[in-house]
């Protein structure tokens, strides 16, 4: 008799420890999350529209004297920006309501400088309105972007104006429903046209905008958005606008600091990053940027470093004159969803078998970091912070992605993790990585696994884990890159480094049994080269690449400039000549020796501001440097809209140096500039 119930008292006592660990949450670390920005962390990716009186002036800063007769969209159809952003995988859209110039896109109460005086819908639409009604049909969140600074306003930086800031605030939170983010741009730029002054104005950022008041406002009228920047911010900036944050990220962060990019260790706030960043070099549109929207492996890169590493990502839209989301931007958009949905389109730890180093109790059990809810997590037992849970895959398993999530409303705990895999029956290190946070997405080379080990290696306090995945995402078959090299060397690329490159030289298309690139190679007369990019894995092959390249320019000199102006010819778009002064403008090229030319190419700069682009030119040819004859004068049409390379044919006519004459720059300043310039020969 006495052993039953020695057993059953056992039982009961052990069950009573386990019930007591169950009941008890671990107490926070640090700041924690409100709710609403809790909430807001689970958007992960959402979109910036730019839109609005830069738009139709082509600007980026208009100064705030622009007549609201300019914004006059031709087609403005905000339901094709929310589809389009559904589409691609977005929870949000934030609005541009009124940028640093002032224009105001719903017609507000405030001033005239608005809508209510444009042309588009007789003064009687309201962009805002019809964003919002959008986004509601589409499921869309709605947030709203509203600049402190105001470069119409007569009364900026005197008392008067802040009352009017906080009353379009007041508007734009209380007419359109509700709205999950109100972003405050921090710049202050000084000068601007304040009701004709023309002047330069400073303002205290710190006190002039009574940020209390404005948070007040902001609570009141939607307590569950967050604010961006400003005072009191729920959300901080990143730090840089190319939407990456940094591999350390800590969501707690003190005002002040300086941190944007890493956050603080010790930071006394909860206050997460977000990463903002345009689809194209500007955040409003410009038809010059048409070829410039960013290439899937940009995008794609941009995702694993935002969202992969703890941040939002805000990535811009800048809407066109139309009043649409340009036809480009769409389709790198649908490339990135598309990329992104194979990447990861198959969770392999769902049915692996999970064992962690230590539980605390079985509410904190291991399992609960693949039970696909993020509010179930995983936690050692008491005192415990060196730990690590191990996945052990039924089969072997190709992995090359990683994904794990801290449970963050109790705080963010993990300062240092290792990634371990079980290759041929032994642990090998995979990565070493430092912050978790609320999400973090390790990309790495295709490694063949029997287990994966997650080690926390230090951490504020015991770990927190709530969940983790693992993909094998495919190779990305992208067109590969044919570059050839002032020496005439030419080298292959693709951004996998894992896929196989064929060619050709010949015109006809590569396959399998073309010629293998392992290593650069040389070319010295023209040649048409064709690439493709092949997957052994899935037998399937990448879009074609397909280029003429002309003769080398290794034995090319500028004979009229100094040694700079050897940045024209060393087949490098990036390093750009200038020359300020009146123009007509010349440069003269030897090519070292006589050939039959029939054409030249001009390459602009392709910076977000470019210099000296030529519209106006003259080409010129000679066999010996001093008598010169004019094969090509004209324009090139549309350059100043699309500053693509140029391409000019000529007659053939034989020369041994050409004359590059800029007479005219497409923005009438006196500069000539080159990022490159070519011949084509016969
Ligand atoms: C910056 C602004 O000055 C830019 O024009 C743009 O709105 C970007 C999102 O923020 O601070």
């Amino acid at each position: 008799m006495k052993k039953p119930i020695f057993l059953l008292l056992l039982l009961v006592l052990i069950s009573l420890i386990s019930c007591k660990e169950k009941v008890t949450e671990p107490e926070a670390v640090g700041p924690v999350p409100s709710q609403r920005q809790l909430a807001w962390q689970e958007l992960e990716y959402y979109g910036f529209v730019h839109f609005n009186m830069n738009t139709f002036t082509d600007m980026e800063w208009g100064e705030g004297g622009e007549s609201p007769k300019n914004f006059n969209p031709t087609n403005l159809d905000t339901r094709q920006w929310a589809k389009t952003a559904k589409d691609a995988g977005m929870k949000g859209i934030i609005l541009t309501a009124k940028h640093h110039d002032g224009f105001c896109l719903w017609p507000t109460e405030t001033t005239e400088h608005s809508v209510k005086n444009s042309p588009w819908k007789n003064g009687e639409g309201d962009v805002v309105k019809e964003l919002a009604e959008a986004c509601k049909e589409f499921g869309l969140k709605f947030g709203v972007y509203l600049s402190p600074w105001d470069r119409n306003h007569p009364e900026y930086a005197r008392e008067e104006y802040v009352k009017v800031f906080h009353k379009q605030l007041e508007e734009l939170l209380t007419n359109y429903g509700p709205v999950f983010e109100v972003w405050f741009d921090g710049a202050n730029g000084g000068t601007g046209y304040y009701g004709g002054a023309n002047e330069n104005r400073k303002i205290d950022d710190a006190t002039y905008y009574e940020w209390d008041k404005v948070t007040k406002i902001v609570r009141e009228l939607q307590p569950e958005a967050v604010i961006f920047s400003g005072g009191n911010p729920d959300v901080r900036w990143v730090g840089n606008e190319h939407g990456f944050a940094a591999e350390t990220n800590w969501s707690p962060f003190t005002p002040g600091s300086g941190n944007l990019q890493n956050g603080d260790d010790d930071g006394t706030h909860w206050i997460p990053a977000e990463a903002d960043v345009s689809i194209r070099p500007g955040w409003y549109y410009h038809a010059r940027e048409d070829h410039q929207v960013k290439t899937l492996p940009h995008l794609l890169d941009i995702y694993y470093k935002s969202v992969g590493r703890n941040a939002s990502l805000l990535l811009n839209l800048p809407v066109d004159t139309r009043g649409l989301v340009h036809e480009n931007d769409a389709e790198q958009l649908m490339k990135l969803r598309k990329q992104l949905d194979k990447d990861f389109a198959e969770n392999l730890v769902e049915d692996a078998n999970v064992v962690a180093s230590s539980e605390a109790g079985s509410h904190y059990s291991a399992q609960k970091t693949i039970n696909g809810d993020t509010k179930a997590y995983w936690m050692p037992q008491k005192e415990t912070i060196k730990s690590n849970i191990t996945i052990e895959f039924d089969e072997l398993q190709e992995v090359n992605r990683f994904v794990v999530q801290e449970y963050i409303a109790l705080g963010q705990r993990v300062k240092s993790f290792t990634l371990e895999g079980k290759i041929n029956g032994e642990w090998k290190e995979i990565a070493s990585e430092t912050t978790i946070g609320y999400k973090r997405i390790l990309r790495f080379d295709p490694v063949e696994v029997s287990a994966l080990r997650l080690n926390i290696t230090d951490a504020k306090a015991r770990p927190l884990i709530s969940n983790i995945e693992a993909y094998k995402a495919p190779l990305m078959m992208e067109a590969p890159e044919i570059v050839q090299h002032k020496d005439g060397l030419i080298s292959i690329e693709s951004y996998d480094k894992n896929l196989e490159l064929y060619y050709t030289l010949n015109a006809e298309e590569p396959n399998k049994d073309s010629k293998r690139y392992s290593e650069e190679f040389l070319l010295q007369d023209p040649t048409r080269v064709i690439a493709v990019a092949y997957n052994p894995g899935t037998n399937s092959y990448s879009e074609v690449s397909n280029i003429r390249l002309d003769i080398p320019k290794k034995n090319w000199r500028v004979l009229n400039e100094n040694d700079d102006a050897g940045k024209i010819i060393d087949a490098d778009e990036n390093s750009v000549w200038t020359k300020q002064g009146k123009l007509p403008q010349e440069v003269i090229v030897d090519l070292g020796k006589t050939y039959n030319l029939k054409g030249f190419t001009y390459l602009p700069q392709q910076s977000r501001w470019p210099q000296g682009v030529i519209a106006d030119y003259e080409f010129m040819l000679s066999e010996n440097g001093k008598q010169w004859k004019q094969v090509s004068e004209g324009e090139f049409s549309n350059i100043k809209n699309n500053p693509i390379e140029q391409l000019i044919e000529f007659k053939t006519t034989k020369a041994r140096y050409f004359k590059f004459v800029g007479k005219r720059s497409a923005d009438d300043t006196e500069v000539l500039g080159i990022a490159e310039i070519g011949v084509i020969t016969e």
